[in-house]
């Protein structure tokens, strides 16, 4: 399965094609329109998400509410398009010729210098109406389409916070109905309450101060089979897809997988997660260090995966800059922008991790029918046992 996105921050819509998705996935659209809900909220995001109310419209490759196995096509409208209409008419009117405010002085951390050399701007509206994190939106719509696959295997893919600026969470956590529903009550998706509010007051702190938070969180897929993805090639590890594939969300830094970090100061009789046996168990592991891969391929643990978010460049107090064209010293650009957005960027990661475990579980199992692959998935899993018993 591959993916393409289009569409600016403040166009008409955004665009999504999915190609290889497999054939006969009944495909539930009131789900993926509530992972796009999941997306907009949080304490933190800004006056943008008022406005919207993401919601799909598919063009293309669902039939009867199943899917034809053809190049899926969807549209996420911009609700607020109708505001900027003018600015980003697609005709050269001219209508907005005067209106429009030229954008010079880039913020620091966003793309606006290096886009406006890159493509010979004379505008950074140019540059910042793709780099918007807007994108996501479709990313996680293109998410909900492998979730709900993935949903048929039994695999389920969870996220929650655990850093915002300061306040950080690191009790581990299990994965039950109450504590998910805790996470999706939180203003802030982390499970603990006290913590959740401390996270909250830090980004109103912030809010008041003109300034922008960043922070951290983790994505956990939980019954991904072992064998996913292969020691054979740099390309078909496991650990760089998803690396790759979670260092796309817009402000992320870096990515770890397990105790990733950590290992760096642990002996390795300390770190790896030793091998047990019994009957009923089969093989097994009582710690999950590794995050759920060992030699680029899933080992049956779950999979996790964290991030951490730098802060949003865009700050109401602006940071020092050079006016592009004049060279004289300024504060960048002040656009309407999220204070903290990282409960946002846990729900993306769910995205593009479901995405890159559908990848690696079409590759392993087939990729056409839906059928098909479980059936071969089910005779894997008879094989797993079965040696396990052996
Ligand atoms: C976003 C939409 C954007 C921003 C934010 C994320 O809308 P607007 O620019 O109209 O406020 O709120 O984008 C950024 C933080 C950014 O740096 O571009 C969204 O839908 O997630």
């Amino acid at each position: 399965m591959r993916y393409l996105t289009a569409g600016e921050s403040h166009g008409k819509a955004l665009v999504g094609i999915i190609d290889g998705y497999p054939s006969g996935v009944p495909v539930d659209i009131d789900f993926i329109n509530k992972e796009l809900a999941r997306r907009q909220k949080g304490t933190g995001r800004g006056g943008r998400m008022a406005i919207e109310s993401d919601e799909v419209e598919i063009i293309s490759g669902i039939r009867k509410s199943y899917s034809i196995g053809s190049p899926i096509s969807f549209l996420i409208h911009n609700k607020d398009w109708v505001n900027w209409k003018d600015i980003m008419n697609i005709s050269q009117d001219g209508s907005c010729e005067n209106k429009e405010k030229i954008l010079l002085n880039p913020r620091p951390g966003h793309a606006d210098l290096t886009g406006f050399l890159k493509y010979r701007f004379n505008n950074i509206r140019d540059v910042i109406e793709r780099s918007s994190a807007r994108e996501t939106a479709a990313r996680v719509c293109v998410g909900g389409f492998a979730k709900i696959a993935l949903n048929l295997f039994g695999i389920k893919i969870y996220s929650y916070v655990t850093r915002i600026g300061p306040v950080s969470f690191e009790d581990k956590i299990k994965l039950e109905k109450e504590t998910v529903k805790k996470i999706e009550e939180s203003a802030v998706r982390c499970p603990d309450e006290k913590i959740s509010n401390k996270m909250e007051k830090e980004i109103l702190k912030s809010k008041a101060h003109g300034d922008s938070l960043g922070g951290k969180f983790k994505v956990i897929a939980v019954g991904a089979p072992p064998g996913l993805g292969s020691y054979s090639q740099w390309d078909m590890r496991l650990y760089s897809r998803i690396a790759a594939a979670f260092m796309s969300i817009p402000a992320i830094k870096a990515v770890d997988i397990g105790n990733g970090f950590s290992s760096a100061s642990v002996s390795g009789r300390n770190f790896h997660d030793e091998i047990y046996y019994d009957e009923k168990n089969g093989f097994y592991r009582k710690t999950n260090r590794a995050g759920g891969i060992e030699g680029g391929m899933t080992n049956g643990g779950n999979i996790v995966v964290g991030a951490v978010m730098k802060p949003i460049p865009t700050t109401r107090k602006g940071l020092g800059t050079v006016n592009i064209q004049t060279k004289k010293a300024g504060v960048s650009l002040k656009e309407r922008a999220d204070i903290c957005a990282v409960p946002a960027a846990s729900v993306v990661g769910e995205a593009v991790l479901s995405i890159e475990i559908l990848n690696a579980m079409q590759e392993k199992f087939g990729k056409d029918n839906i059928d098909e692959i479980l059936e071969n998935y089910t005779s894997y899993k008879k094989y797993i046992k079965n040696i396990e018993k052996l």
